[in-house]
């Protein structure tokens, strides 16, 4: 047993998981059980709503397979032309011309429960409910969508948006959370469910269900929509000068080792022995990191002991959304600022185990 004690901050919708390295063990990691929230209550709370609900999303039964079917195409942005070329080249000289290993599941559940098989959640018309999502997963993408409501987002990892925003279909990337608020004003028995029909069958979903309503739990698939972080934020504002950028280009080499991709940032592979790649940093300044994915997929990349800002995504300038993960789509680029406010050694990687295993980490450290 151990025990620890701390201060818990910032306020706002946390994820707690174990973070051992699973490498090729589908027994190990963020792969297991071993997740859930955590909600620091805020000092205030306007509570504009009538009750809380939190949902985890988790797979179980993993099992190595190669190749995915995993959404790309909701994100905002284009791919850019000089990264896809750098994609092709690194996909030329691989060690392997098959794609490597990726994972997929047999069991999809909401807190536990596959689809069908818990309690619904039971509301009254008018009711306000605000969700509290949390992406669980080892490394997939989810949608959650509520058939004839929409969503407004009022907070992204638990921090408060500057520009909350009605969405019809959440979409969160390994480790992200969403909370936001429907209303419920439209009567009836519905899945609230994932996009992915394969996945919903499984078992990703859970059942609304308004007093009084009869029958089945009904689902319909939303029209497409692109999930658009710079919605969220303030249009106007400029985020400050920062004192310092730092480019991180990401490469995927395919099944480089032993048929699993190896991923390297700026041309290196993060080793634990020698802890490299290590940037510092100097405590106070600000520091713009800028992602180059040179990769088809999509990474939830995460910077441990901070919040950043996030400056410009999919070419679009934003300010005020404040994450802790982000995903960047393929062939895209983002940008997020940090300050260097809280000395000691500090993890960032993808959040995806495959990829976080596979040489996608780095280290800052303070000077
Ligand atoms: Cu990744």
């Amino acid at each position: 047993m151990r025990r620890i004690a701390f201060v818990p901050r910032p306020a706002g919708f946390r994820f707690y998981h174990t973070h051992v390295v699973a490498g090729a063990d589908l027994n190990r990691g963020t792969y297991t059980g071993q997740v859930g929230p955590l909600y620091i209550e805020p000092k205030d709370n306007p509570g504009a709503y009538d009750r809380e609900v939190f949902l985890v999303l988790k797979e179980f039964e993993p099992s190595f397979s190669r190749g995915g079917d995993m959404a790309m195409d909701f994100l905002a942005g284009e791919p850019l032309k000089d990264l896809q070329e750098m994609g092709k080249k690194a996909d030329n000289e691989a060690q392997e011309k098959t794609k490597g290993y990726e994972v997929g599941y047999e069991l999809f559940s909401i807190n536990g429960k596959m689809l069908g098989h818990g309690e619904p959640i039971r509301v009254k018309q008018g009711e306000r409910v605000l969700f509290h999502v949390l992406n669980a997963s080892a490394g997939e993408t989810r949608s959650l969508a509520l058939p004839g409501h929409l969503f407004r987002v009022v907070a992204l990892d638990g921090n408060p948006v500057p520009a909350p925003t009605d969405v019809p279909v959440l979409w969160l990337g390994t480790a992200e959370r969403i909370s936001a608020v429907v209303e419920m004003n439209h009567p009836g028995i519905w899945v609230m469910g994932d996009l992915a029909d394969d996945d919903r069958k499984r078992g990703m979903g859970i059942v609304i269900e308004y007093a009084g309503a009869k029958g089945k739990p009904q689902w319909t698939k939303p029209k497409p929509f692109r999930w658009d972080y710079t919605q969220f934020g303030s249009p106007n504002a400029s985020p400050a000068k920062p004192d310092e950028t730092i480019e991180m280009t990401i490469v995927k080499h395919n099944g480089a080792l032993n048929g699993f991709n190896q991923w390297t940032l700026n041309g290196e592979a993060f080793s634990m022995q020698a802890m490299k790649p290590m940037y510092k940093v100097r405590e106070g300044r600000r520091y713009r990191l800028q992602f180059r994915n040179a990769s088809d997929d999509i990474h939830p990349l995460h910077l441990h002991r901070h919040s950043f800002d996030l400056v410009r995504v999919g070419g679009k300038p934003t300010a005020g959304v404040i994450k802790d993960v982000v995903m960047l789509g393929g062939f895209q680029e983002i940008e997020f600022d940090f300050v260097a406010d809280n000395p000691g050694l500090t993890l960032f990687h993808c959040h995806q185990q495959l990829h976080m295993d596979f040489g996608f980490m780095a280290l800052f450290d303070y000077a």
